[in-house]
């Protein structure tokens, strides 16, 4: 430990009636829950730029923390590297995710960005090895420094879309050399602010041929975990390009990229576009694209991206039934992009928020799991759809009912459809005895 989590205990499991606030409630890796390790359902991530990055800042008002690793030197970024393993240890968290800019200083010129970065890789390397400690995910960091500000692979100037190009290159390379599980883009920049100076048209054929160069290269060096898009609608952008799942889905088709790339759905973004965070999930369970999760809580009322702990075990619970009814993770994980409030100082309460996410994630997976056990649920979907199974409905889905055969059936039989209860209110009370 080098000291600035050194009061800190590393946390156990003492189970749900414990009173020790550095102790797991519900977070037991070695639980076993529907045949596998909690450890091995929820493949927790850390997110270093958050909880290492992160100064404190909101719109109206900047630096609140103090971190004694703040400083743009690579002495300060190998004591923020101690200081992250250091965490990383006291949580018992398997994975962490990290954006170039967050782990290194920026350079002069790309070149030194660049040996900066393949120095603190392998610091990382040596690091990994020695605490067992894995990469669920890296990415490049493309919507920080002023020269994104119109975008990286959509920006007007061919020059940044270049340089966007070298440093996708460069984070890949570190991903892979890393053994990272999944790489992710996000493209917080990828959109635009007043359609007036926008060209749509250009903007989508550039981010499509930048993604089909990202696949290539990653085949290229032999990378197989799977390039992950994270959707979100806006902020920082106006409108930002992939705007939800079934946004990003249409944009994979068009590219004939759907079996090539999945989704890194976060919760708080799923909220933003207007959606809940199951609807973002089964979706992309239901078009073949889920990847990982993004586990921070929006607040509901602020229309920004608050990017809290979880602590909402009801959303928890149905966010990880969609997870489960699709077979669980394969390369994905539990990643908390989520950061703690920038009233909260103390190195105490940067522990306390991972534990409380852990906890709130561990106990939405024991009732999920409960909830497919019981099989109530599905039992009553499938009686609400049991009709399909009749031959006439058959016919009508295979296609050899089009609109007269279909018309002639309802006048030869006189059919005439009764409503039925969609008993929501029955459903909702269902949910409630696992929560
Ligand atoms: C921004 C966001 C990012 C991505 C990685 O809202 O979620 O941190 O997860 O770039
Ligand atoms: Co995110």
């Amino acid at each position: 430990m080098t000291g600035y989590f050194s009061d800190i205990p590393k946390i156990q499991y003492e189970g749900p009636e414990s009173d020790n606030e550095f102790a797991f409630r519900h977070y037991n890796p070695d639980e076993v829950v529907m045949g596998k390790r909690m450890e091995d359902h929820l493949r927790f991530a850390v997110a270093y730029w958050h909880s290492f990055a992160w100064p404190g800042g909101d719109p109206f008002g900047g630096q609140t923390l103090e971190r004694p690793w703040f400083g743009e030197t690579m002495e300060h970024a190998r004591a923020k590297a101690d200081a992250a393993f250091d965490l990383f240890e006291i949580l018992g968290a398997p994975f962490f995710c990290f954006h170039d800019l967050d782990v290194r200083p920026e350079g002069e010129s790309f070149a030194k960005s660049c040996a900066n970065l393949d120095a603190i890789v392998d610091i990382f390397g040596e690091k990994m090895e020695a605490t067992g400690m894995k990469l669920l995910w890296g990415t490049a960091n493309m919507f920080t420094h002023r020269r994104w500000m119109s975008g990286a692979a959509t920006n007007p100037d061919p020059d940044v879309f270049a340089y966007a190009g070298a440093t996708l290159k460069s984070c890949l390379d570190a991903t892979h050399k890393l053994g990272g599980a999944n790489y992710v883009m996000w493209g917080g920049r990828e959109g635009y602010e007043t359609l007036l100076n926008t060209d749509l048209t250009r903007e989508a054929e550039q981010a499509g041929r930048m993604l089909l160069s990202v696949v290539d290269y990653k085949h290229k060096i032999g990378f197989d975990g799977p390039i992950l898009i994270e959707p979100k609608p806006q902020e920082p952008s106006k409108h930002q390009y992939d705007y939800d799942v079934a946004t990003v889905y249409g944009f994979l088709k068009r590219f004939g990229l759907e079996n090539e790339v999945k989704v890194n759905i976060e919760q708080g973004h799923a909220i933003l576009a207007g959606h809940s965070f199951e609807h973002e999930l089964a979706l992309a369970a239901s078009l073949g694209i889920f990847g990982s999760i993004d586990m921070n809580r929006n607040d509901y009322q602020s229309g920004w991206d608050t990017d809290q702990f979880p602590n909402n075990v009801p959303e928890m619970a149905l966010a990880f039934y969609e997870v489960l009814k699709v077979g669980g993770y394969t390369t994905g994980g539990t990643n908390f992009d989520a950061k703690i409030r920038r009233q909260s100082l103390d190195p105490e309460d940067l522990v306390l928020g991972h534990v409380g996410g852990m906890d709130a994630c561990a106990r939405g997976l024991k009732a999920a799991a409960a909830m497919l056990e019981d099989g109530g649920l599905e039992s009553m979907r499938d009686a609400r759809y049991a009709g399909w199974e009749g031959p006439e409905a058959q016919k009508m889905l295979s296609g050899e009912y089009g609109l007269e055969e279909m018309a002639h059936y309802v006048e030869t039989t006189g059919l005439d459809p009764q409503p039925k209860s969609g008993r929501q209110e029955r459903l909702e009370n269902w949910v409630n005895k696992f929560v």
